[in-house]
């Protein structure tokens, strides 16, 4: 597998690469196929939905590696948070206001979660032998975010308010949240993964001096607790918004893969993330959407800042649904 051969270390001609959210809304296949499932929910937790959902951009683009569809509120949803996704609005789930409500029993991920597993193992089947299938999960902080907010947020106004006037029960929620995560990505290891990936979409909210505590320290709990477990995969994180914290969180924590949010300058990151570090991304989504010249310069601009260290072709955050598939072809024969 190209991607695998990256990982490792091995720089190719041309970069292998994926784009996040590649199963999604800028298919015609993806919203058919979403019609078809009673709510979001049940569509993440049916096997054979879920493993055609995952394959739909391997037939059309042949990516060099799928990634599972489901999502990282599923371990709200298994955590009983009331979680609903409202077609315009987004998720929304039931807001945490005391840390009791998830103190109680532990809860089971690997058995209310196997239907991800189920379909994991149906879609490696189902795969070319080159391409790697990505499972993953969200980061603690990201889901602490949407169980405090009740949903997405622009300020992250509770979340961020709760980290300073109730830090031990944020430490209690964090905490909680790793072991759950550890379960989860777990269960999508032994079902076949190759890669496995830790989805911090909202660290950049996180104040700076708190970051150490908050994000660094529970990335490193769960890595160390999945190594612990036997769990071998190569490890993508996506700390998000990190800016000059990607110094830190590369330092101080074991992943392999990196992946880079569209607001990091690629050549700045190029020539100081340590060297032995794989580095994913990094293309404006929407510059994807704007296509034509301007997007073969921002490709070339990417690639040539990775001539000399191995690197993973993505977007620096997922595809959004107003994207021309042409783009998306454009994409792939520039970068190949
Ligand atoms: O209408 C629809 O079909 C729902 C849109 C959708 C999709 C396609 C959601 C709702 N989730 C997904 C699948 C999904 N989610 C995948 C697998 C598909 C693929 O990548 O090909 C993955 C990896 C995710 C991960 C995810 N979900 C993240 C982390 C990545 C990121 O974008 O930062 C986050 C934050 C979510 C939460 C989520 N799921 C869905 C929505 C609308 C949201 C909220 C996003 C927000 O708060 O802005």
């Amino acid at each position: 597998m190209k991607i695998l051969n990256t990982i490792n270390g091995h720089k190719s001609a041309k970069p292998p690469v994926w784009i996040m959210r590649q199963a999604g809304r800028y298919l015609p296949e993806y919203r058919q196929l979403r019609q078809e499932a009673e709510d979001f929910i049940a569509f993440c937790l049916d096997p054979d939905k879920a493993s055609e959902a995952t394959l739909q951009p391997i037939k059309r683009f042949g990516f060099d590696a799928a990634i599972i569809f489901s999502d990282i509120l599923l371990i709200p949803w298994a955590m009983k948070r009331g979680v609903k996704f409202i077609t315009g609005t987004g998720p929304v789930l039931n807001p945490l206001t005391d840390i009791s409500e998830i103190t109680g029993k532990r809860v089971d991920i690997a058995n209310l979660c196997q239907p991800v597993a189920k379909a994991i193992a149906k879609t490696k089947s189902r795969l070319p032998k080159e391409t790697a299938l990505i499972g993953f999960a969200g980061a603690p902080w990201t889901l602490m975010t949407y169980m405090i907010e009740g949903g997405s947020s622009r300020d992250f106004m509770a979340s961020k308010t709760w980290l300073w006037t109730h830090p031990k029960h944020s430490h209690t929620c964090l905490e909680i949240l790793s072991e759950y995560i550890v379960d989860f990505l777990k269960l999508q290891a032994e079902a076949g993964a190759d890669i496995l990936m830790l989805f911090d979409s909202w660290a950049g909210a996180v104040p700076a001096s708190l970051r150490e505590d908050i994000i660094f320290k529970y990335h490193n709990k769960i890595i160390t607790a999945l190594r612990r477990a036997g769990v071998t995969q190569p490890i993508i994180a996506f700390p998000k918004g990190l800016g000059e914290g990607l110094i830190a969180y590369s330092d101080k924590v074991d992943v392999q893969v990196l992946a880079l949010d569209h607001h990091t300058d690629v050549v700045w990151a190029a020539k100081t993330l340590r060297s032995d570090l794989i580095l994913q991304g990094n293309l404006d989504p929407l510059c994807l959407v704007a296509g034509g010249d301007s997007l073969k310069i921002e490709i070339e601009n990417i690639l040539n800042a990775f001539l000399d260290r191995p690197h993973i072709f993505n977007l620096g955050h997922g595809i959004v649904p107003q994207t021309p598939l042409a783009h998306v072809e454009q994409l792939l024969s520039w970068v190949r």
